[in-house]
């Protein structure tokens, strides 16, 4: 019964992909309690038309679901992973260190440190194995998914259009005076 869902569920990832529908990026989250933040990821990918999953997925409490992702992410079709963590957040590294995808950090803030602990344990990555860090909290999610964007638009230019667009809707939504 699992094994025909399991089959089921490869069949459908491979219609999706021959549709260009599957998922490109990855947002991953240590904890259902980050989506709250991580769900700015989600918003602005939806924004530029880029097909993602987020999926709950903690180094620590689930890492047997975690090594099971990140060995299947580059045949699943995804470019680009973001990881979002709190704490002892040790997703973004460990997941980097399991895939040559490029993985996107996002240290989420709270905590009795208010997300100083995440960003240090996100962006001090010893030499060999990187991963981009971003800001602490929702600006860090949001700028994840522009930096997503970023990398599939050197391929896409369909992404790149929906890239050229947003920032110039952006800049038009900033008011010359204050009101
Ligand atoms: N976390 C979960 N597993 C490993 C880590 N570092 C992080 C989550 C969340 C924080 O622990 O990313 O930001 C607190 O999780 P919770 O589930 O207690 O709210």
């Amino acid at each position: 019964m699992a094994a025909a869902r399991r089959e089921t569920s490869r069949q459908t990832a491979g219609a999706k992909r021959r549709a260009g529908r599957a998922p490109k990026v990855a947002i991953l989250m240590g904890s259902a309690s980050d989506w709250e933040v991580m769900k700015s990821a989600a918003d602005t990918l939806d924004v530029l038309g880029i097909p993602h999953e987020a999926l709950v997925i903690s180094a620590h409490r689930t890492p047997e679901r975690h090594l099971k992702f990140v060995r299947e992410a580059e045949d699943r079709g995804f470019e680009v992973i973001i990881a979002g963590a709190g704490m002892a957040a040790h997703l973004a590294g460990v997941t980097a260190s399991q895939t040559l995808l490029p993985v996107l950090g996002v240290p989420i803030g709270g905590g009795a440190l208010g997300g100083i602990d995440a960003l240090l344990a996100t962006v001090q990555m010893p030499g060999g194995i990187p991963v981009g860090t971003l800001a602490i909290g929702r600006a860090g999610a949001k700028n994840a998914a522009l930096f997503a964007a970023a990398i599939l638009a050197r391929s896409d230019s369909a992404v790149r259009d929906r890239l050229v667009q947003f920032r110039e809707a952006q800049t038009d939504a900033v008011p010359e005076r204050p009101v």
